[in-house]
């Protein structure tokens, strides 16, 4: 621990623009995953319904978080192909509703270019794009959306991704990645104060790159961008702890916790209560003041 900086946090206190509502990020903020596909790895099928969709994110928000992730596409290995009108059919009514009702940031998790659009029009102000906006036209339809973008560095694609996954240097790989998505970005006309980070856990990354890449995050300060990090429940965990996905929760708290030490901004979990404590406890450490 002992190259890590504590106060980094203060050098990535932003305000993110998010479709003209600001989010500070002077404050490590989590972000609640609520997948609406039937085949989700870790909650498979729990909230397709949007009552139910809405019951959970109403949870969530209760609970602390000031971000909720709606993803109609999953992304886990061999996960079967949504069409473009069945993923805007899932996700739109859902943000419909929990745009008219809660009082939090609703983010679309999606790499095509309709369903952004779609997703923004309905209230969305955060684009979660695990290809970075390299897929055909979402770079454009992005910038036209106005909305906040993650850009989350990927090796391969979800199928393929953890077939072999390489990397001379896995910190300054990612980094170079996500630099050169920073710049398509803004060259686009997406603003800087639109950006966040995300180094991708788990897509493209054996266990050893993982955990690196969770022990260097201090490093990515040298892109003067937000960081959102999402671990939870993921195999990282599993591998260290020989844990099954439902039994990731110490874990994952262990991970949002080095994280937040490190100045991440935005932590996406599925355990938003016990996930926003452990940021707080963290965060009045960073921060100091006392
Ligand atoms: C991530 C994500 C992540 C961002 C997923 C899962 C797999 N978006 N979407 N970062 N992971 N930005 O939730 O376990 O790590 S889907």
């Amino acid at each position: 621990m002992s190259a890590v900086t504590p106060g980094s946090v203060v050098k990535s206190g932003k305000v993110l623009d998010c479709a003209g509502r600001k989010l500070d990020l002077g404050t490590p903020r989590v972000m609640g995953i609520l997948n609406v596909t039937p085949d989700s790895f870790s909650e498979g099928g729990n909230f397709l319904s949007v009552d139910k969709a809405l019951a959970h994110a109403r949870r969530m928000v209760a609970d602390g978080a000031s971000i909720v992730d709606v993803g109609g596409e999953s992304t886990r290995p061999g996960a079967a192909l949504v069409s473009i009108s069945k993923e805007i059919g899932r996700v739109v009514p859902v943000i419909e509703a929990l745009c008219a009702e809660l009082p939090v940031i609703i983010s679309v998790d999606t790499s095509r270019p309709d369903v952004m659009a779609a997703a923004v029009a309905a209230g969305a102000g955060m684009i979660n794009d695990v290809r970075a906006l390299l897929s055909d036209d979402a770079l454009a339809a992005a910038a036209d959306s106005g909305a906040a973008v993650c850009l989350m560095h990927m090796q391969g694609n979800p199928r393929t991704m953890q077939n072999n996954p390489r990397y001379g240097d896995v910190v300054g790989e990612v980094m170079t990645f996500l630099r050169h998505r920073v710049a398509a970005c803004v060259d686009a006309g997406i603003a800087r104060q639109r950006l966040v980070i995300d180094p991708g856990f788990g897509f493209g990354k054996s266990l050893a790159h993982n955990l690196e890449l969770l022990k260097r995050l201090d490093l990515f300060h040298e892109l003067q961008l937000p960081i959102l990090v999402g671990m939870s429940r993921k195999s990282m965990i599993g591998r260290v702890l020989d844990k099954e996905v439902g039994d990731r929760l110490v874990g994952g708290i262990a991970c949002a916790v080095l994280a937040v030490w490190q100045g991440a901004s935005v932590i996406r979990t599925h355990d938003v209560r016990e996930t926003v404590e452990a940021v707080r406890m963290c965060h009045a450490v960073v921060a100091g003041g006392f």
